[in-house]
């Protein structure tokens, strides 16, 4: 019995489409951020810092985005790369670089959503975060120009882990000028499994807008 803690548009999408890629069956328990579901001690004893993602597999729970990606490719063998494989550091690199990029993705969302009174946001703060979010789009894209998918070989959860990062930031800077990480979103959009996905995050509460521009200093 797999059953996947979630809250719309957050870290936990990458658990979701994971797992549609990987054919499984489960079943979401949605949460909030808005109605402290997540600070609950019955939340907090499966995920202690109450935060989503977390998963429950057969009575074992986990925790942490990249890790529950990780550990989901290893035990069912599919969409990674094991030890060994030529291309093995590269894929835990782009996996556990999604975290990079959602450092700033965090910030961002703090500043544009959660802080919701001006004088508690710092404009420096969300255009150095924009920016330092674009850097890291930027690692991303250049690869994407040379194939289609992260890795050379093929598809893996290292798309899904940082295409969720990509998808998210395209709410905070534009891709205008990396045409290749457009494009490779693109093919992300078409995959039956991440269609399936879309259709199961559940109704939109953080993110209302398509952009958020960083304001002038
Ligand atoms: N590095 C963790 C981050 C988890 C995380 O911070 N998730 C956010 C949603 S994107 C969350 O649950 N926030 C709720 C809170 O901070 O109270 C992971 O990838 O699982």
């Amino acid at each position: 019995m797999i059953r996947l803690h979630h809250v719309p548009q957050a870290r936990s999408f990458r658990v979701l489409w994971l797992l549609e890629e990987l054919g499984e069956t489960f079943e979401i328990v949605p949460h909030s951020f808005f109605d402290k579901s997540l600070r609950s001690p019955d939340y907090l004893a499966l995920s202690p810092a109450g935060r989503v993602p977390a998963l429950e597999v057969d009575g074992q729970i986990l925790f942490e985005s990249g890790a529950i990606l990780e550990w989901l490719c290893e035990t069912r063998g599919r969409l990674w790369r094991a030890p060994g494989d030529a291309e093995r550091v590269e894929w835990l690199e782009w996996l556990h670089f999604a975290e990079t990029a959602g450092q700033h993705l965090a910030n961002l969302t703090q500043h544009h959503i959660a802080l919701r009174e001006d004088w508690m946001r710092s404009p420096t703060v969300m255009r150095l975060e924009a920016k330092r979010l674009e850097k890291v789009l930027q690692v991303a894209d250049r690869v994407l120009a040379r194939h289609d998918w992260l890795l050379p070989s093929g598809f893996s959860a290292a798309d899904v882990a940082m295409g969720f990062s990509a998808l998210l930031g395209r709410r905070f800077v534009r891709f205008d000028g990396m045409p290749a990480l457009a494009s490779w979103l693109e093919r992300i959009a078409e995959r039956p499994a991440f269609r399936r996905a879309m259709a199961r995050d559940g109704a939109a509460e953080i993110y209302t807008q398509d952009f958020y521009e960083a304001p002038d200093v």
